[in-house]
């Protein structure tokens, strides 16, 4: 790696729970382990609680505080603002941003609905004539496995895609006495497992495609109606309190749909799948080969060629630990595997480098939108029972 000295970008973050540290372990490692053409300063972390912010800049590495993130985004020592807040809070931070010239990176799913969606894409848009940018934080698109995945997909090797078949496995509230954390709250996530965590699928599949979902057919389910208040919050929960609250989102999605190529599709994302802590599952069946990915064992990749002779033909098992992988070869000596967080520091990495390109970085806050359209169909079609939902391709 070399040494020659790189501009500053200075980032400030806004939020410092699960995701405000896995953003701040990336901002921190990024620059250790690849050779950027930009250095990132953990320059300015944003909260509200002066003194939970305080311990939580310590702990994660940021230069200072600010108990108003309006402050961040006027600050002029700051190049980059990072929104890693409930999803109600990302419209207004991300248009302040992005209209005091900042460049932007927000945590997913982009907005609480398309309305909010779509105004920060004319945001983003606006500010891309000044060479301001926005991204969305789809970070498992960064999973070495699953970049794996697209390439194989463009080169070819699957042949048409015939079905895609999409799980997003969790079960941290199965449990009916886990507080009612704010991802259990309308107002404040905008939706549940669908766009907790069904954001995540829909993205990946149309990522490793190369295609999008042109329309749904969708149920959404809550099996707990009525939970604990939470007394603290934690890293995904909280601790339980008095009182009970009403759960305003879904629990479980599940919907069938179409991609533009002609695929048939199934996804899936529910927080009540017993034992199945963080398993992202995908498998592709197209017309020359399949693949299946389980983030659960997200060093692997499984891949199926058609074309070898049917005696000897089955799904072999890619490990993705090789400096031949994306993203493998600034870690590890061969076959020593990566984990959760480094999808993260491959985030950074690719911002940092389409920045100092002047390119717009992917995903951007316009495919952010057609995701959001996508959730948005899902929940009209489980509304209206309908049997199909196209989705609205304007503008994407
Ligand atoms: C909670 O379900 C959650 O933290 C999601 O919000 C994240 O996007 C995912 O990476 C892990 O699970």
């Amino acid at each position: 790696m070399t040494s020659a000295p790189r501009p500053p970008l200075r980032v400030g973050l806004l939020g410092y729970a699960f995701m405000g540290a896995a953003h701040s372990q990336a901002w921190r490692t990024a620059p250790h382990f690849f050779d950027l053409p930009l250095r990132p300063e953990l320059t300015v972390l944003a909260g509200r609680d002066a003194t939970a912010l305080a311990a939580a800049a310590g702990r994660l590495g940021w230069g200072s505080t600010e108990t108003d993130w309006r402050r961040v985004v006027e600050r002029d020592d700051v190049d980059l603002v990072d929104i890693c807040t409930p999803g109600d809070t990302h419209a207004e931070m991300a248009i302040a941003a992005l209209e005091a010239g900042k460049h932007v990176l927000c945590e997913k799913p982009l907005a609480n609905s398309v309305a909010e969606a779509e105004a920060m894409t004319a945001a983003a848009e606006k500010a891309a004539a000044h060479g301001v940018r926005a991204m969305v934080g789809f970070t498992y698109r960064r999973v070495p496995a699953v970049a794996l995945a697209r390439k194989l997909v463009a080169d070819g090797r699957l042949g048409q895609i015939r079905h895609v078949r999409a799980q997003y496995l969790q079960d941290w509230i199965a449990d009916p006495a886990a507080p009612l954390s704010w991802r259990l709250q309308k107002e404040k996530a905008g939706s549940g497992a669908l766009g907790d965590i069904g954001a995540h699928i829909v993205d990946l599949t149309q990522f490793i495609t190369g295609q999008t979902v042109t329309g749904v057919s969708a149920v959404l389910e809550t099996f707990v109606r009525k939970r604990p208040l939470p007394a603290s919050t934690g890293t995904l929960g909280g601790v339980a309190g008095e009182g009970m609250g009403e759960v305003t989102v879904d629990d479980a999605a599940v919907f069938l749909g179409r991609f533009t190529g002609g695929a048939l599709a199934t996804f899936e994302a529910t927080r009540f799948a017993l034992g199945r802590k963080n398993a992202i599952r995908i498998e592709v069946n197209g017309s020359a080969g399949s693949l299946a990915f389980d983030f659960e064992d997200m060093n692997v990749l499984k891949f199926f060629d058609g074309a070898e002779p049917g005696e000897t033909a089955g799904f072999r098992r890619i490990v993705v630990t090789e400096p031949e992988h994306p993203y493998v070869a600034a870690w590890w000596p061969a076959g020593h595997g990566l984990g959760y967080e480094h999808g993260f520091t491959h985030q950074v990495v690719d911002l940092v480098t389409a920045l100092a390109a002047g390119e717009q970085p992917t995903p951007s806050f316009a495919d952010g939108l057609q995701v959001q359209r996508v959730l948005d169909a899902v929940e009209r079609s489980a509304a209206d029972r309908s049997t199909w939902t196209d989705i609205d391709t304007e503008g994407v």
